[in-house]
């Protein structure tokens, strides 16, 4: 929950501060692909900043499979099934913060921040 809620605090703050969240990482300095790793049930980043046009690589270094899916508004995606020891890259067009989750196992989310 303190996660999946992290958008939404974020946006208010940001509204109250006169800043957005995305202003909190430079755009300049946002890398244009993170690697987050899916390990004990758990994304190992809960919040990461990407370049807009950029990916996040997922790598699965549990035994069993896992899922990677938004249902953020404008950037909706399912990456189906992962199974162990693969990466899959997703990439982000469009700005904004997005909401990761996991079919498989709910609990695990994290977001995604993508700047200009
Ligand atoms: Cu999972």
């Amino acid at each position: 929950m303190r996660i999946r809620f992290w958008p939404i605090m974020a946006a208010a703050f940001g509204a109250a501060g006169g800043f957005s969240a995305a202003t909190l990482v430079f755009a300049q300095d946002a890398p244009v692909e993170v690697v987050v790793v899916q390990r004990d049930i758990d994304f190992d980043k809960h919040a990461v900043t990407i370049k807009a046009g950029g990916q996040v690589v997922y790598v699965n270094d549990d035994r069993f499979g896992h899922n990677v899916f938004s249902e953020t508004p404008g950037g909706e995606f399912d990456i189906g099934r992962q199974a162990p020891n693969t990466r899959v890259g997703v990439p982000f067009r469009r700005v904004g913060t997005f909401t990761v989750n996991c079919r498989i196992h709910p609990r695990m989310s994290m977001a995604v921040t993508v700047v200009q």
